[in-house]
């Protein structure tokens, strides 16, 4: 197969951009003069984006001989994926590359929401550490019940950590899968069983506002809330009034809803921790996200198939 013209749509990282540029010759569309999308739009076959710069129905429109789509980030609520598929063309996102960073990264909050570490840090860096014991107690991890929002590949290996921790795992999701867990169909139900809920869902029309002050009220004043998936599952007005309400104990949040930036009634709350979506940001996961962004595309030129479609 030809492959026509490769756009890129932005930037997605140093790796990913040599190599579209050295083994795809891609079109950096942010380079190409104002028009080009309209006058060249017919010529693109493939197209490269991120989770950050998505691709819209206009994108779509524009590119009418479009065949695949590859796109950096496991996420794809950015991407409209029904109207690339009713379209037959074929959409890849970067998953499993990810997994464990961001699992990783969910059992880093979790772990310093509970003990209060940033916290404890900033009473040290403060020179308040004058006598023993002077740092409040804090609530302990190992032992506890875990509850999962969302058993994806993600949700499973923030599990298999629980199991190092001696947590028993319950989660809830769209359906019941084949793991050593058990499902839990109400997630009010799964909130008020378990000590710490970390979310691992994606975001989207689906999953929005999931964690509702019902929820959050279920959890109750000594749980800690976690979420790596997306702002937008958990209702943040409830959450600010939860905290402000000793409803909840504590969140650890890798994602809000407005990101970039946090509003000062949670980043200036004690008892949340807050970190700037970073969950699969270390250098070796990074790489292997644009290496599988451009794999995805050489996949399509030689089979006709991308190696990790999106399971929409
Ligand atoms: C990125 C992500 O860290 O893959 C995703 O969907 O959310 C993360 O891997 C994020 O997109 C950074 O902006």
């Amino acid at each position: 197969m030809t492959a026509g013209v490769v756009l890129q749509a932005a930037p997605i990282g140093p790796l990913a951009d040599r190599l579209l540029r050295e083994e795809l010759g891609a079109v950096r569309l942010w380079d190409q003069p104002p028009g080009w999308l309209a006058a060249q739009g017919a010529s693109v076959r493939l197209l490269a984006t991120s989770v950050r710069q998505g691709c819209d129905a206009a994108m779509l429109a524009a590119l009418p001989n479009l065949r695949a789509v590859s796109s950096w980030g496991v996420g794809y609520d950015t991407l409209d994926v029904a109207a690339a598929h009713a379209r037959g063309i074929q959409v890849a996102n970067t998953p499993d590359v990810l997994d464990d960073c961001v699992a990783d990264l969910a059992w880093g909050l979790l772990i310093a929401t509970a003990r209060r570490i940033p916290a404890a840090d900033r009473h040290v860096s403060a020179g308040e550490w004058t006598t023993l014991g002077s740092f409040p107690l804090a609530t302990r991890v190992s032992g506890k019940r875990l509850g999962i929002l969302g058993l994806g590949r993600i949700g499973q290996a923030i599990a298999r950590r629980g199991e190092g921790f001696a947590m028993e795992v319950r989660y809830h999701g769209r359906r019941p899968k084949d793991v050593p867990y058990r499902f839990e169909p109400s997630l009010p139900a799964l909130a008020a069983w378990c000590d710490m809920l970390v979310v691992a869902c994606g975001g989207g029309p689906e999953t929005h506002h999931l964690v509702s002050a019902e929820v959050l009220a279920a959890l109750g004043p000594r749980g800690i809330l976690v979420n790596i998936g997306r702002g937008s599952v958990v209702d943040q007005q409830a959450l600010v009034a939860a905290l402000e309400g000793g409803v909840i104990g504590g969140a650890g949040l890798d994602v809000l809803q407005g990101e970039p930036g946090a509003p000062a009634a949670l980043r200036e709350r004690d008892e949340v921790v807050i970190t700037p979506h970073i969950g699969s940001a270390t250098i070796e996961t990074r790489e292997a996200m644009e290496r599988l962004v451009v794999d995805n595309l050489l996949a399509f030129l030689r089979d006709g198939r991308v190696l990790t479609p999106v399971q929409a």
